[in-house]
This record gives structure tokens, C-alpha cells and sequence, in this order.
């Protein structure tokens, strides 16, 4: 089977083929299609997931895989979360990884959730719902270089550092996307 990786963002293309690998399918790029992605008009990551899924499938008539993912931070009442890409209407991933950082200060509470939302959807109009959680801890600063978007700050308890620190892989194993991959993987074995 086809499926179009329905993401603008390179970190998530190349964790999803990795993830998606022993499923066989021929993953194909979205920059190869002359399509748009939508705007993420939900609120819900389940919501904008779908929402990029199905335009991605509608406009070409192969089936699409996105994700919808989200930073909640308890002590910010779980802020960004849906809303992460576009936190502080900042420009780049460091910019919004300080700007939390600025704005959890010194709150003691630190703990927080990724979480990813992952649908296919097919040409013939049905669609597929996944979803991964992993729990953490902001860090008081950015350490490591691998991944993207919040990790240099998200510690992860399992491995005693942050999430930027672990290769493709280790992230892989523990990440919300990597669990919600694994169960679309498992649905399909
Ligand atoms: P697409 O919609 O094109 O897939 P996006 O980056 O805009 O790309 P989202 O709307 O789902 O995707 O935003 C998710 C944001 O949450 C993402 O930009 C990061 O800032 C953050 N995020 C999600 N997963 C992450 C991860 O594994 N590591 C670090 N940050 C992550």
C-alpha cells in the first residue's frame, strides 16, 4: 500500500518512516504532490489530525498519515498542547522552547506530557485513529541537539536526560508518536 506522509515538518518525516518501516508500505513525501496542507482550524489534536489526513487523501486520492502533537506543561495549566507549533507566535523551535522555559521560571512543578495523534486515512473513506502518550519534566535549560521541537527541555525519567540527548531510535521506543505508531503497527500485524 501507498501512503503519503501528510507532515510540512522534516523531524516528523523522518520519525515516521523509521517508526513505519516494518509495515512495508512505500511511504511517499508530500513535497512530491502539488497539494496544500490545511489549516489547523481544530481544537483537538484528534480533530486537526483528521483534518490533515483526509485533505491530504481527498486531493489525491492515496492514503495519508498525520500526526497532531502537543507539549502539555502542568504547571502552564497544560500549555501549549494543541497549539505548540504555533506557542508565543514564534519563529523557530529554540525561540518557543524559551519562551516556556521564561514562562514556567522557577514553578516547581515541572511535569509534563507529549502526546500524538496519529489517523490514516483511506481513499475509500475510512479512517484510522492512534494515540501515544509519554510523561516528563521541563528542564530549568535546553540540552542536546537530536530530535526537534521542544526536546532540548523534555527530560525523560526513563533514560536520565533530555529527549534531544536519545538517538532516533531510543526516542522512537518511549515517544508519543513512537506509541502511537507502534499501536497503528500492531493493528496492522
Ligand atoms: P504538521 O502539522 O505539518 O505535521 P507541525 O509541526 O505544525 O507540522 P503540529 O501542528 O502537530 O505539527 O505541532 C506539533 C508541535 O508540537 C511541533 O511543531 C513541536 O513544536 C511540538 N512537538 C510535537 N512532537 C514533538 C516531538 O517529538 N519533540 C519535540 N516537540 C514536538
Amino acid at each position: 500500500m501507498q501512503v503519503i506522509i501528510a507532515t510540512g515538518n522534516p523531524g516528523k518525516v523522518k520519525e515516521i518512516g523509521l517508526a513505519i518501516a516494518p509495515l512495508g508500505w512505500e511511504a511517499l513525501n508530500l513535497k512530491d504532490f502539488e497539494v496544500e496542507m490545511p489549516e489547523e482550524t481544530e481544537t483537538t489534536y484528534e480533530g486537526n489530525a483528521l483534518l490533515k489526513s483526509r485533505a491530504i487523501c481527498n486531493a489525491t486520492g492515496i492514503a495519508a498519515l498525520a500526526d497532531d502533537s502537543g507539549l502539555e506543561v502542568e504547571g502552564l495549566g497544560n500549555v501549549p498542547g494543541v497549539y505548540s507549533a504555533r506557542y508565543g507566535n514564534l519563529n523557530s523551535d529554540q525561540e518557543r522552547y524559551e519562551h516556556l522555559l521564561a514562562n514556567l521560571g522557577n514553578n516547581q512543578n515541572r511535569r509534563a506530557k507529549f502526546v500524538s495523534v496519529v489517523v490514516v486515512s483511506h481513499p475509500d473513506g475510512k479512517d484510522e485513529f492512534y494515540r501515544g502518550e509519554v510523561e516528563g519534566f521541563i528542564t530549568r535549560e535546553p540540552r542536546g541537539s537530536g530530535g526537534f521541537g521542544y526536546d532540548p527541555i523534555f527530560f525523560v525519567p526513563e533514560f536520565g536526560c533530555t529527549m534531544a540527548e536519545l538517538t532516533p531510535e531510543e526516542k522512537q521506543s518511549i515517544s508519543h508518536r513512537g506509541r502511537a505508531l507502534k499501536a497503528l503497527i500492531e493493528a496492522h500485524s
